[in-house]
């Protein structure tokens, strides 16, 4: 475990104005869900500081403390395929960009950060050649065994060479840019990777979405920048590329945007839609609005950990639903541990048998949650709301209910639906 490092200026335009807007603590690293073994060790986990600074030259909100990435994705728990709602989005990506660019099967899709390969084996069945780029082993290795051609590493120059310059009519980055360190090294290996004619695509979780929404707990190290397009559109100018059309999908990750990028001046700009995004930005991203989501971060927290602790003393079962990356952030920044949740269900296989770092709760088996019958159920996987409730029906016949945590504190039962 090394120690975070610091980072002096802005992320993407330089900048030294950066100014603090929160700070979470101390808290483990989201992903880093623990083994049994560990679990019973009382050494602490890893701790990292996490704050979220706002550059006063570009508007980017960011992280300045950076944990070395290969302590984070170099073995990964995450998998996409692990939601049936992820499965459909990811399916209709494909379809919508093969049809937007009429892919043949000579053409090159690239998936950069291609986890499992979902969105390729997509693509694939459209009859598109595809390559993934995963540096999590354990992903790569799933993905190849599954007939996925990938690359076991960072993309970066490296990458380029392998893949052939202007070699890609397509390429997918979906969750990945929030993460990049060095994001003018990426976008430069993007653009020299990109066909004359090609498209860049990548979906990131909207800042503007994430401050309205209050969904601090998408705030952890993996995520080092938090993007409005203004700053991202900056950033492509840089490096060959234009932002050409942005779509908004408000039920993904609690709202997220596919922007797509390609050379100057091959394709038609959809300036109206990307006028109306920067001008939403302008009032909903700024520093006011930065430090209004911190005052109600600290509201939610409250509200919650009350909710619960009362529940707790009339005696009642409550377990947490889902054991996504941001469950770790939630439980550990409003203190919810094993004296409030039995444990946690999750449908990842990998996560089965290990705790959330830091409040080290059991991640169990969904059959778990259906034995239990919990009086209520803590909804950590928020972002998949409507596929869980409907999922989950007969627990709420029987009188189960789920506590939504945002924008606030919420129970939701057969009757308050
Ligand atoms: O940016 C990232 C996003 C895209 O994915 C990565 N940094 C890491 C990861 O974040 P996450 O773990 O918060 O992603 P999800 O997709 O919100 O995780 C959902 C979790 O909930 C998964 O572990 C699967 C689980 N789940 C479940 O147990 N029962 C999901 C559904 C739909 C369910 O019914």
């Amino acid at each position: 475990m090394s120690p975070a490092s610091t980072q002096s200026a802005c992320r993407t335009c330089g900048s030294p104005r950066l100014r603090l807007g929160l700070d979470l603590g101390l808290l483990p690293l989201a992903n880093s869900f623990l083994p049994p073994q560990r679990a019973v060790d009382p050494t602490p986990e890893p701790r990292y500081p996490l704050r979220v600074f706002y550059c006063e030259n570009c508007g980017l909100i960011q992280l300045r403390d950076i944990v070395d990435m290969r302590e984070m994705y170099d073995d990964y728990a995450f998998l996409t395929a692990t939601a049936t709602t992820s499965l459909i989005h990811f399916d209709q990506y494909a379809e919508d960009m093969t049809r937007r660019l009429s892919l043949k099967s000579a053409d090159l899709v690239v998936d950069i950060g291609s986890n499992d390969g979902t969105l390729l084996k997509a693509f694939r069945r459209r009859g598109t050649t595809v390559l993934g780029v995963e540096p999590a082993r354990n992903l790569a290795n799933q993905a190849m065994a599954e007939g996925v051609p990938t690359l076991n590493e960072y993309f970066g120059p490296d990458t380029v060479e392998r893949i052939g310059t202007h070699g890609a009519r397509l390429i997918t980055a979906n969750n990945v840019v929030s993460h990049v360190q060095d994001l003018n090294g990426f976008m430069e290996s993007v653009s020299n990777t990109l066909a004359s004619e090609g498209i860049f695509a990548f979906e990131v979780p909207w800042v503007v979405d994430v401050l309205r929404h209050y969904n601090f707990d998408i705030i952890y190290h993996e995520h080092l920048s938090y993007f409005g397009f203004k700053s991202l559109s900056d950033l492509l100018g840089r490096h060959d590329l234009e932002l050409i059309d942005l779509q908004h999908f408000p039920l993904i990750h609690g709202g997220s945007f596919r922007g797509l990028a390609a050379h100057p001046r091959t394709f038609p700009r959809q300036s109206d839609t990307i006028t109306r995004v920067f001008q939403d930005e302008k009032t909903g991203a700024d520093f006011a609005t930065l430090n209004e989501f911190a005052y109600r971060v600290h509201d939610i927290r409250r509200r919650l950990l009350e909710l619960l602790q009362d529940l707790k003393r009339k005696g009642k079962k409550i377990v947490g639903y889902g054991a996504p990356a941001k469950a770790t952030i939630l439980l550990n920044y409003c203190s919810i541990d094993r004296s409030i949740l039995d444990f946690v269900t999750d449908t990842t296989p990998l996560k089965q048998g290990r705790f959330v770092p830091g409040v080290r709760i059991p991640i169990v088996h969904p059959d778990e949650f259906r034995k239990a019958k919990a009086d209520y159920a803590l909804l950590l996987a928020w972002n998949f709301k409507d596929e869980i409730l409907k999922k989950e029906q007969e627990y709420l016949r029987s009188g189960g209910q789920f506590i939504i945590p945002f924008p606030e504190p919420l129970i939701l039962g057969q009757n308050s639906r």
